[in-house]
């Protein structure tokens, strides 16, 4: 990782508020590319998770890291975009009932934006009823679910079988990401798709929107 890289990803560790938008801006003029800061900062806030597993951060801090990351993002992701090639599908998006980590949410309906989806995104804490209404009122092609918490995994097969319930599972295609998924998980939930972060959640929309 290059110099300004590390800085940007110690920043986010390190809770620099104040600093971090001109970190990210001088990482990005230095000639970074924007896919490898938001990987730094990334990396910085895996860290940020860590501290407060070993009892080094606490609740506070998480809330400052979530603000740090948002300050960061918001002078990153202008130069995020990917390609923008008209309407790919419309996708529904949101995190789970019980979560309210949102930050990756948005950086997942970010890129897809860009990328010329129509991104409906529901916000956090979601009962399923809401993601059924929404994947009705507006024919999404495609439902992505993001999930930290390893307490709230059940609010995904809740929403599976919600949309089965009101007879769209088979009109939908469906994928979750977040910390706490694995490929494991996604097929016990019965969903069609696993993302490992916000690039890959492009592509396997693309995927499965042409299916
Ligand atoms: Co929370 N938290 N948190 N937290 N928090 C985690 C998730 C945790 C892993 C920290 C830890 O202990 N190491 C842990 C969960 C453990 C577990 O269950 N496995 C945890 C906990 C325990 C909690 C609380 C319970 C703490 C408490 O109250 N005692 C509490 C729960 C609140 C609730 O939701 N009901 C809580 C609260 C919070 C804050 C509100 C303070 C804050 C969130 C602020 C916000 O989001 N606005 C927060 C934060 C900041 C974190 C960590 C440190 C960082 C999360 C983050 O934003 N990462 C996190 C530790 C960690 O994840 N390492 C942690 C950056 C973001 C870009 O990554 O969200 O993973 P991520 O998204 C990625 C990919 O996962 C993927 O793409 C994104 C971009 O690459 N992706 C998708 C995400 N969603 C996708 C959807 C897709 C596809 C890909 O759709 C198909």
């Amino acid at each position: 990782m290059g110099e300004q890289l590390d800085i940007v990803g110690k920043a986010v560790t390190d809770l620099e508020l104040e600093e971090i938008e001109q970190l990210v801006s001088g990482a990005l003029d230095a000639g970074e590319e924007p896919q490898a800061v938001l990987d730094a900062m990334c990396a910085g806030m895996g860290a940020v998770g860590g501290l407060f597993e070993e009892g080094e951060y606490f609740l506070a801090d998480l809330v400052l890291a979530g603000e740090v990351m948002k300050d960061g993002l918001k002078v990153l992701e202008p130069h995020l975009e990917v390609d923008s090639m008209g309407k790919k599908g419309t996708v529904v998006l949101f995190t789970v009932k019980g979560d309210v980590h949102d930050i990756g949410k948005n950086l997942v309906g970010t890129m897809l934006s860009t990328s010329g989806f129509n991104v409906i995104d529901l916000g956090v804490d979601v009962p399923k009823e809401k993601v059924v209404d929404a994947v009705r009122d507006n024919s999404a092609q495609a439902v992505g679910m993001s999930v930290l918490l390893t307490s709230m995994v059940d609010s995904i097969s809740d929403v599976v079988s919600a949309l089965s319930a009101a007879g769209l599972r088979d009109n939908v295609k469906i994928a979750i990401g977040g910390a706490c998924t694995t490929q494991q998980l996604a097929d016990k939930m019965g969903v069609d798709a696993l993302g490992r972060d916000a690039v890959e959640a492009v592509r396997i929309f693309e995927s499965l929107c042409e299916q």
